[in-house]
């Protein structure tokens, strides 16, 4: 296969479960570029090594080796540009980059704050143990007490996807006539949380519930044939 990508999976190999890796995946899918996507575990850092990275994704083109899911995406969009546009040109770029931004700064800490004490018993034991100690480290307290108040938690985080609420309301994507980079960027998130616990990040008859699945549905399925906690 001509393109690679290293991504996170848990115990059972089919379990893929970055939000990181989410968004490359759909942008693959999208770009309609054929590619492997091999299980790669957190302990497994020698296999991306050469990588200059010990996080995924990473994606293997052509003797090169990409890492950042941003970086990604701007790889696929200009070395695949016969393919349907993942950004539809460099305004649609840079809007992309903010919702990027947004992302990784609201809403993947919001997913984990509501999820990060499901995902051990997801892993392999040496995974488990690694995350469990990396996590609490970053959190600065057991994982169980990360997420104990979610049930109220939760109320905080669907409000701070208010702005994507408001747009979704008015249109099926974000991206523009169809769904695209700043849909994909959004949506892994969401996946992430659904794919490592059976906790409702969304209620049923919110327009961003909607959207996601709109994208679970998307290229045949992708996302919702992965094997997933939350099936509401
Ligand atoms: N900013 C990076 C973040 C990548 C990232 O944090 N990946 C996680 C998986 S979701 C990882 O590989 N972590 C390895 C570790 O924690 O050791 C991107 O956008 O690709």
């Amino acid at each position: 296969m001509d393109v690679i990508l290293h991504d996170l999976c848990g115990a059972d190999p089919a379990r893929r479960f970055s939000p990181y890796c989410w968004r490359v995946r759909m942008a693959l899918a999208h770009k309609g570029v054929p590619h492997e996507a091999l299980p790669w575990r957190f302990t497994d850092k020698a296999a991306i090594a050469d990588a200059g990275t010990d996080k995924v994704p990473v994606l293997r083109h052509a003797g090169r080796a990409v890492h950042e899911s941003w970086a990604v995406l701007e790889y696929l969009e200009d070395h695949w540009p016969g393919a349907p546009s993942l950004f539809g040109g460099e305004g649609g770029r840079a809007l992309a980059r903010f919702v990027n931004a947004w992302s990784d700064s609201v809403m993947v800490p919001g997913v984990a704050r509501l999820v990060v004490s499901d995902i051990p018993a997801l892993l392999a034991p040496e995974d488990a143990a690694y995350f469990t100690r990396s996590r609490e480290k970053r959190f600065g307290r057991p994982l169980a007490e990360v997420t104990a108040d979610r049930a109220t938690a939760v109320e905080a985080f669907r409000r701070d996807l208010h702005p994507l609420r408001m747009v979704l309301r008015e249109r099926p994507w974000l991206s523009g006539p169809t769904a695209g980079a700043a849909d994909y960027i959004a949506f892994g998130p969401l996946q992430w949380g659904r794919c490592v616990s059976a906790f409702p990040l969304l209620e049923a008859g919110d327009p961003v519930h909607a959207w996601r699945g709109r994208l679970l549905d998307a290229f045949g399925g992708l996302a919702r044939n992965s094997p997933a906690e939350d099936l509401t």
